[in-house]
C-alpha cells in the first residue's frame, strides 16, 4: 500500500478491521518489520491521539519517528503555486517536501481545512502537494475533507462492541463554540458505507455533508426518529458544507443527552475527541456505560500499525 487518504484506498474494509485486531492482540508480532525504517510525521495543526498513537504504532513495528510540527517549530510554508514570497511565508512546499521525502521512507501530514474556501480545501491542494514532492508512501494523519485513521479505529471499535445482528449506526450533529470542519463525520460516512451496518446521519437543515462521501446514507432530520433503536451514536460537531465553515446552528437542544436516547436503551456512544462536555455531549453520557470514546482512542494505536504495517510489507 503506497497511500492511505481514504476508504478509497482500501479494498477489503472488513480484512483491514480484522488484521488490526490481531495486532492488538499481539502488538509486537512485528516489531523487525519497520527496522531502518523512518516515518516522518508533520502537523500543520494540534494533535494529541494522532501523533502519540501514530509513534506508538511504528515503534511497536520496529521504526525510528521524527516528528515536525509545522505549526510552530518550523518554517512557515508557501503551498501557491508561482507565488512571489516577499511576505510571511519562508519556504515553498517544492523546496520542504522533498527534503522531508529524502530522509523518510514514509510520511503522513495532518493539514486541516482553512475554511475559507470550499474549493480549496476540497481539492486537498496542500496533502495532493505533500504526496506529489515527497514522492514517498503517504498516511494522512487528517487532511481538509477526511480522517482515515480514527475512522479505521471506529470501525474497529464498533467490530469489538457490535452484536450478533446488523447494527444500527447513527451519526448526529452536535452544537459547537466555533467552525469546526468536516473530515471526521465525511470519512465517517464513507467507512460506514463500505461496512455492514444500517447508517443513519441525523442534523439540522443546512448541515448537508458532500453528497461524495455520504452516497445513499439516510438522512433523517428528526433526531428523535433517527436515534430509534440505534445500536452505536457517533456524535459530531461540523460547519456547514453548503454554506462553506458556517454556523447556522446554536440549539443547545442537538447536544445529545442521556434523555435524548430514551428510545435507545442499548446505544453505545462514540466521539472521535476532543470534545466540548455539556456543549456537545453531557457528562452523564460521557461518565456513565455507554461512553466509547477512551475505547476509540485505544483503538488507534492499532489503526495506525495495521496501516503502517501494509505499507512496510
Ligand atoms: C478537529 C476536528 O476535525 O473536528 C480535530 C478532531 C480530531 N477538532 C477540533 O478542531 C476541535 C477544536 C475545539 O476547539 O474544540
Amino acid at each position: 500500500m503506497k497511500q492511505f487518504t481514504s476508504v478509497q484506498d482500501i479494498s477489503d474494509v472488513a480484512a483491514l478491521v480484522q488484521e488490526a485486531l490481531e495486532i492488538k492482540a499481539q502488538p509486537l508480532t512485528f516489531q523487525d518489520l519497520g527496522r531502518n525504517k523512518t516515518l516522518g510525521l508533520v502537523f500543520m495543526n494540534p494533535s494529541l491521539r494522532t501523533r502519540l498513537s501514530t509513534q506508538i504504532a511504528a515503534q511497536n513495528l520496529g521504526m525510528q519517528v521524527l516528528v515536525v510540527n509545522a505549526d510552530k517549530d518550523s518554517w512557515a510554508m508557501e503551498f501557491q503555486d508561482g507565488a512571489v514570497m516577499d511576505g510571511g511565508t519562508v519556504e515553498h512546499i517544492k523546496d520542504a517536501a522533498p527534503v522531508l521525502g529524502s530522509y523518510c521512507d514514509i510520511i503522513g501530514v495532518r493539514c486541516f481545512p482553512g475554511l475559507q474556501s470550499r474549493d480549496a480545501d476540497y481539492s486537498e491542494h496542500i496533502m495532493q502537494q505533500f504526496i506529489r514532492y515527497t514522492g514517498k508512501p503517504y498516511v494522512s494523519l487528517e487532511s481538509a475533507t477526511l480522517h482515515p485513521l480514527q475512522s479505521l479505529a471506529d470501525c474497529i471499535t464498533i467490530q469489538e462492541h457490535r452484536g450478533a445482528r446488523r447494527p444500527k449506526v447513527v451519526l448526529a450533529w452536535a452544537p459547537h463554540i466555533k467552525p469546526i470542519p468536516q473530515p471526521v463525520a465525511n470519512s465517517f460516512s464513507e467507512w460506514m458505507l463500505r461496512s455492514d451496518v444500517d447508517f443513519v446521519i441525523t442534523h439540522p437543515e443546512g448541515y448537508e455533508l458532500d453528497p461524495k462521501f455520504t452516497g445513499n446514507a439516510t438522512i433523517e432530520y428528526d433526531r428523535q426518529k433517527a436515534l430509534q433503536g440505534a445500536d452505536f451514536v457517533y456524535v459530531k460537531n461540523w460547519s456547514s458544507y453548503r454554506d462553506y465553515g458556517k454556523v447556522l446552528c446554536t440549539d443547545s437542544n442537538w447536544m445529545l443527552t442521556e434523555q435524548h436516547l430514551r428510545d435507545a436503551p442499548n446505544a453505545r456512544v462514540m466521539h472521535c475527541l476532543p470534545l466540548r462536555r455539556n456543549v456537545e455531549l453531557s457528562d452523564e453520557i460521557l461518565d456513565g456505560p455507554r461512553s466509547l470514546v477512551q475505547q476509540q482512542a485505544a483503538n488507534r494505536v492499532f489503526a495506525a500499525q495495521a496501516v503502517l504495517r501494509r505499507m512496510l510489507s
